[in-house]
């Protein structure tokens, strides 16, 4: 149920949401967030920016307008600091969030981001055991809610990441 794949999350058709590693303003960026809103369209930024911004660590859900899914929820990840200002229970907040708000929707099947491991610049290792750790406990308190949940990776590395974090635990 839960998988990685390589590749691009404005492409993804085949889930109920995408999750997007927005800031807090929720007016677009860089990074996957920008890809985000331009494959979107314009009337995603004239939804989100009624959304009156995100709390790190929240999330907060928009349609899709022309991307391939109907839904974005859009979480806020932490700026790592260094490790001494809460940023892995920020991180792992916005795994919790963003799935209570697919779960609020009814929505099955959900792809993630790296949230935080870009402009945030989260060690990667260290935020792909928190993403699978958490999504694993939430998905255990609730193992009929999800049908598909899975991490869209843009390079070879942050997949590597994920599922070296994936396969502990399984062995
Ligand atoms: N599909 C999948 N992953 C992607 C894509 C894509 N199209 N584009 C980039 N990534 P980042 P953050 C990867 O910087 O660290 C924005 O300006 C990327 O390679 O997008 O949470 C926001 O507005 C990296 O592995 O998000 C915020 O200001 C991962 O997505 C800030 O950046 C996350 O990198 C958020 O920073």
């Amino acid at each position: 149920m839960l998988h990685t794949e390589l590749g691009d999350i404005t492409k993804v058709g085949d889930v109920d949401a995408i999750v997007n590693a927005a800031n807090k303003s929720l007016m677009g960026g860089g990074g996957v967030d920008g890809a985000i809103h331009r494959a979107a369209g314009p009337e995603l930024l004239e939804e989100t920016e009624k959304l009156g911004g995100c709390e790190t660590g929240d999330a907060k859900i928009s349609s899709g307008y022309n991307l391939p899914v109907a839904h974005v929820i859009h979480t806020v990840g932490p700026i790592w600091h260094g490790g001494d200002e809460s940023e892995e229970a920020l991180l792992a907040n916005c795994y919790r969030r963003s799935l209570e708000v697919a779960v609020e929707h009814g929505f099955r099947t959900i792809a993630f981001p790296s949230i935080s491991t870009g402009v945030y610049a989260f060690p990667v290792d260290q935020a792909a055991t928190i993403a699978v750790d958490t999504v694993r406990a939430v998905t255990a308190e609730d193992p009929d809610a999800f049908e598909m949940i899975k991490w869209v990776l843009f390079d070879e590395e942050t997949k590597a990441a994920y599922d070296k974090a994936l396969r502990s635990g399984t062995e």
